[in-house]
């Protein structure tokens, strides 16, 4: 059985001894970035301490988009003066929070994190890459610093690691530390069946044509262990960015049989691709690894980064390293 490593003193103290503090998470946020982050800022802020949610966005998902207009887009000038503590939540590399990087240079940042990519550049963190979201690091925070976890506050938390475990689809076994913090959580107050209407509800037609249109054009290469899909800009004009069927394209091309990597190439700018990338279960693929390569990051299993180039020329790099990582694995 696994066991949550003890919150390190310093994290602790740093988070006692602040004033003022800005909690920020990584550019497109999902559900357990965003999730995290409000109850990390209520967790400060039931310390006395004065805390501000900051995210670059884009607020794209459907299931956190409501929650966009808690977060600032960028650090206040004045809030920067007064030195805030920056907590940064869900990733664990500057690249990551976007251009609030630059917002923030100079001051002292706490990051807590279940992400294995990436550079540790403090040492002042609370890393669990074993750990199934962030928003569980965050409820271990809460038990160090003897802070009361709310039904509101349990429904973050649940939300957070339902996010990032596909609910509960993603859990592998000897990980029944992870059924007990649910049943926690459940037993706090937070009802399983809501959080997923939430997180699964919600679905327009737009969204559903835009899978089909994207499933319709599928690339598929090395007999199918690798599927690529490609938005148009077109396909964003016509079905809209907030209708983008991320997790379920995700889901319907991982469902294949023999399948090991899926990417998707989402539009950012003329030459610059947001490249999603996930590995099947049974795969033995990083696209963590890979993501890295680009500057990005994430999971062994869920990765992304952001790529600047030609389609043409992103396309033949990744399917070269991709090539190279079946053919050493098969
Ligand atoms: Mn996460």
């Amino acid at each position: 059985m696994f066991v949550y490593p003890e919150v390190p003193s310093k994290v602790l103290e740093a988070i006692r001894n602040a004033t003022v503090a800005i909690v920020v998470g990584h550019v497109g946020p999902d559900g357990d970035c965003i999730h995290s982050q409000i109850a990390a800022q209520k967790l400060l802020q039931k310390l006395g301490v004065e805390a501000h949610l900051v995210n670059a966005g884009p607020f794209a998902r459907k299931e956190i988009k409501h929650y966009e207009p808690l977060f600032a887009p960028h650090v206040d000038k004045q809030l920067y003066e007064r030195s805030p503590l920056v907590v940064m939540v869900d990733c664990s590399t500057l690249d990551r929070i976007g251009y609030i990087a630059e917002e923030i240079e100079g001051l002292t940042i706490l990051t807590v994190d279940h992400h294995s990519s990436g550079t540790q550049f403090s040492d002042l963190s609370y890393i669990v890459p074993k750990s199934y979201s962030t928003s569980l690091n965050i409820m271990q925070l809460y038990k160090a610093l003897e802070v009361e976890i709310t039904t509101e506050i349990a429904g973050h938390i649940f939300f957070g690691l339902a996010t990032d475990t596909g609910f509960l689809k993603f859990l592998g076994p000897y990980r029944g530390e992870t059924f007990c913090l649910m049943a926690e959580l459940v037993d706090l107050g937070v009802s399983p069946n809501d959080i997923f209407n939430r997180m699964e509800g919600g679905n327009t037609f737009e969204s559903q044509l835009f899978l089909a249109k994207l499933l319709l054009q599928v690339k598929s290469m090395f007999d199918g262990r690798l599927m690529i899909a490609t938005e148009t800009k077109n396909d964003l004009q016509l079905y809209g960015i907030e209708n983008r069927p991320t997790d379920s394209l995700y889901a319907h091309l991982l469902g294949v049989d023999d399948v090991e990597v899926v990417l998707y190439f989402k539009i950012v700018d003329k030459d610059v691709w947001e490249v999603g990338m996930r590995a099947s279960h049974s795969s033995v693929i990083d696209v963590g690894a890979i993501a890295s390569k680009f500057d990005g990051g994430g999971h062994r299993r869920a990765a992304g980064a952001t790529i600047v180039g030609t389609y043409d020329h992103i396309l033949k790099q990744l399917v070269t390293i991709i090539d190279e990582a079946l053919k050493t694995n098969s």
